[in-house]
């Protein structure tokens, strides 16, 4: 296999409804799409990079920068037998994972069409249905909060993450406890507490959890640890596993019981299956978390998602949730049920639009 092109996009797409976590408030998307041309198939990928360096240090800018003048001189010219293999070749950069994960995910894509499989059968993939759950942004009110909670719950999603901070936590948990007490309730914290406030994190074990996810800092594993000796309920790390050694560490330390893989975070398919493997043999569940995708993105997550250990709801939700029109064809829809049926197609399993991809694309280049 040889790449023989990459085009460099930046779409802008305005969310239907604007998402506030613990780091900020986002009301439109500016994401970098990444179209590879390798022998003759075209692969699609996207870079979960935000504008800002506010939930893992990667930009839009600097991943495009990356892409642009490091991973490509890497690949132009460069022969591999698998897309399995670029992981490796792309090894003498540190770090930028958002940048590697958007072109190795492409390369996927590539080589399972070109072999004419769909990309989660290539990957090794067991699940032809997989569970789904929301994650919800943090809200002016509880009563909000309720009714998002209620509509969401009312379409078939199977579990409900709500965001918090610090001032926005108990009271929304136990709102929500009060009037919804059997649905499987989690809570995403995106690094806004302390190891001192184990205290206060204390109090949301009244509301019997599934799990907190990073409620300390984005990259501190040890304290993390401390906190989960003084918990019952699990904690699940994301931002701070964005290696295999990291999710070694982390489950070595007793830091966390379950892990969010996301693909762009750790780098692609090869590193996110290699976590995926070691959680597997130590017994620690897995999920697929979101990071407002658009429809590319959204298809990747359901490829990784249906290998054996996700066997936790991810944040793998209809593109309806968050665009009036997303880039796929068809859009990703969910069962009542509260699933999403795995495409038989080849690839990624949806087409990009790419008339509707050029109307977006605010910038664009290709590299050959
Ligand atoms: O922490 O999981 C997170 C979105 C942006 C950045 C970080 C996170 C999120 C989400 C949204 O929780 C998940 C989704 O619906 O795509
Ligand atoms: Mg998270």
């Amino acid at each position: 296999m040889k790449v023989q092109r990459i085009t460099l996009r930046e779409i802008r797409m305005p969310l239907v409804t604007p998402f506030e976590t613990s780091f900020g408030r986002m009301t439109d998307r500016r994401m970098l799409l990444v179209e590879v041309d390798v022998d003759e198939v075209t692969g699609w990928g996207e870079s979960v990079a935000g504008e800002g360096p506010f939930y893992a240090p990667e930009t839009v800018e600097t991943a495009w920068h990356i892409l642009r003048d490091f991973i490509w001189p890497i690949l132009k010219d460069r022969k591999f037998n698998s897309a399995s293999e670029v992981w490796n070749l792309l090894a003498p950069i540190r770090g930028h994972n958002m940048a590697k994960g958007a072109i190795e995910s492409a390369i996927w894509d590539a080589e399972a069409k070109q072999k004419g499989f769909p990309l989660w059968k290539l990957l090794g993939g067991v699940r032809k249905e997989i569970p789904c759950g929301v994650s919800i942004g943090i809200k002016g009110s509880v009563e909000e909060l309720a009714a998002t909670v209620e509509r969401e719950f009312a379409a078939g999603y199977q579990r409900i993450k709500i965001k918090i901070k610090p001032g926005k936590d108990i009271k929304p948990v136990e709102h929500l406890r009060q009037h919804f007490p059997n649905i499987r309730l989690m809570a995403d914290a995106n690094s806004a507490y302390q190891l001192e406030d184990w205290p206060h994190l204390k109090r949301l074990e009244a509301y019997y959890l599934m799990m907190i996810e990073q409620p300390l800092g984005w990259d501190d594993l040890y304290s993390h640890a401390e906190l989960q000796r003084k918990l019952d309920t699990p904690i699940c790390l994301d931002e701070c596993i964005h290696t295999d050694e990291h999710a070694r560490a982390a489950i070595e330390l007793g830091a966390c019981r379950i892990i969010n893989i996301k693909l762009g975070r750790v780098g692609g398919y090869t590193p996110a299956r290699q976590i995926h493997d070691r959680c597997q043999s130590k017994q620690v569940p897995v999920w697929c978390g979101g990071m407002l995708e658009s429809g590319i993105g959204r298809a990747h997550n359901i490829a990784l998602s249906t290998l054996a250990n996700f066997s936790l709801p991810g944040d793998i939700t209809a593109s309806r949730r968050y665009w009036t029109e997303d880039v796929i064809d068809p859009e990703v829809e969910v069962t009542p049920q509260g699933t999403i049926l795995v495409s038989p197609g080849p690839g990624i399993g949806y087409a990009p639009r790419v008339d509707r991809i050029e109307k977006l694309t605010a910038r664009k280049e290709i590299l050959s």
